[in-house]
């Protein structure tokens, strides 16, 4: 059977709900996903006097062909946005500014620094989200930044933030779309504090200076990120949930929820409605947690589609900022963007292909039978075969074709970039050099 004569007998399934299966393409096409730079080339970005990674963050692996330069990276970016549904949006780190090959200390970057970014995305037509960089850096060597008891370096992080915020403006004044610049610091303490109250003080005053210059929200949101641990910061973290939940909500800001970032139990998609009630909006950072904040490639998995479910049926689809944040450097980097993508939108199809208003009926009445009846029997419901009709009609690559393109884009690109590390090549017997990773034996 055709893809299409397989989508129309899916379609008529879902049908029988009421469910109005063109109106889901419509308004899944609205949904941006605000896709990572930084799985590219795993978080070290282009500053000259770049240092080792920190903040309690880590990649591991050594696949060959991470992007090296801001033309790689954006080369990548673009193959992967060649095999996702849809219109997105880069998230960048100021990290990823590009100098000319001057050192520009991380309080005076501009947004001129930024601009080959901004042509590209314009070029595109995607709009661009934005993080300051308060890792990775002499000034955070100690783990600590805006809540550090040195004023003199909480002051530069502080200027850092204000300077990354209006090169958020700039990317929303630009690109016609606001930019959502997203604060997450590693502050915290190894082992146990002696005093928890200080360092929050502090951070909540370095907040306030942050945020004090008025920006449109036209151009620029601003969000916070929380964190129960890292690894450096195993005993007590700043900026918690408690801390970055209130300050959001008292300060019109939005709070940031990584699925990493909570108990490994505790779930996202559990806070979602009951956030909703108290904000119009709230970001998420989509990511992974293997038995720790591992961030492993977003699976379609039940918490995913958990989290796709919440914002669905609370017609929250507007409202939640949905970005994505996990980097493996063991599997090939623009396949890992590709499948979390394309996992992230899986969700939310599925999610929208719910007889949503049914099942809230049934709960209203008690019948919890039917209510999980349908919700396991629809488990099953041909939701493949619509969305590879889907992929079809926007354009990409229908079920794991697009595996066809990273090997070819492997070959011919990736593999060809200079090795980072000699264990990355072998050579044959004609003396040539190749990869001793592959995605598969070429
Ligand atoms: C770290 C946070 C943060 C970073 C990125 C690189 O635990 O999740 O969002 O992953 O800013
Ligand atoms: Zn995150």
């Amino acid at each position: 059977m055709t893809i299409k004569a397989n989508y129309d007998s899916a379609k008529q399934e879902y049908e029988k709900w009421g469910i109005d299966v063109e109106a889901v393409f419509r308004q899944l096409q609205q949904v941006p996903i605000s896709i990572h730079c930084w799985q590219g080339d795993d978080i070290e970005g282009f500053e000259v006097n770049k240092g080792e990674l920190s903040g309690g963050i880590d990649v591991t692996g050594n696949y060959p062909g991470k992007a090296q330069t801001p033309e790689e990276l954006r080369k990548d970016l673009e193959k992967a946005l060649s095999l996702i549904p849809g219109k997105h949006r880069v998230n960048l780190h100021a990290i990823y500014a590009e100098t000319n090959g001057e050192v520009v200390e991380r309080d005076q970057l501009k947004p001129h620094h930024f601009e080959n970014w901004v042509k590209w995305a314009k070029g595109l037509g995607i709009g661009l989200d934005f993080n300051p960089t308060l890792f990775s850096h002499e000034k955070a060597d100690d783990g600590l930044t805006l809540a550090h008891p040195d004023p003199s370096i909480r002051e530069f992080w502080i200027h850092h933030c204000i300077a990354c915020r209006r090169i958020g403006a700039y990317f929303g004044k630009e690109l016609g779309t606001p930019c959502l610049t997203n604060i997450w610091i590693p502050d915290g303490y190894k082992d146990i504090p002696s005093d928890r109250l200080t360092p929050r003080k502090r951070l909540k005053e370095s907040l306030d200076r942050i945020f004090r210059e008025e920006i449109s929200e036209d151009y620029n949101v601003d969000s916070v990120e929380s964190k129960l641990f890292g690894l450096g910061s195993e005993s007590y973290v700043v900026g918690s949930h408690e801390f970055y939940l209130a300050y959001a909500l008292t300060n019109h800001k939005l709070c940031l929820l990584d699925t990493g970032h909570f108990h490994p139990t505790e779930t996202v998609s559990n806070k979602i409605s009951a956030m909703l009630l108290y904000t119009d909006k709230l970001a998420l950072h989509v990511s992974r947690p293997v038995r720790w904040d591992s961030d492993h490639v977003v699976m379609l998995d039940d918490e995913l589609r958990e989290i796709a479910l919440e914002i669905v049926r609370n017609q929250a689809l507007e409202k939640v900022a949905i970005g994505l944040d996990f980097f493996d450097a063991s599997i090939n980097r623009v396949a890992a963007w590709t499948i979390g993508t394309r996992n992230m939108m899986k969700a939310l199809m599925y999610a929208l292909l719910l007889p949503n208003d049914h099942l809230k009926q049934l709960q209203d009445e008690g019948r919890f039978t039917e209510r999980l009846a349908l919700m396991e029997e629809f488990k099953t419901y041909p939701f493949g075969a619509i969305w590879d009709y889907y992929c079809e009609q926007m354009g990409v690559p229908v079920k794991e074709a697009w595996l066809d393109d990273i090997k070819e884009y492997e070959q011919n690109v990736l593999f060809k970039r200079q090795a980072s590390s000699p264990d990355f090549f072998r050579l044959d017997q004609q003396g040539t050099q190749y990869p001793s990773v592959f995605l598969l034996p070429p």
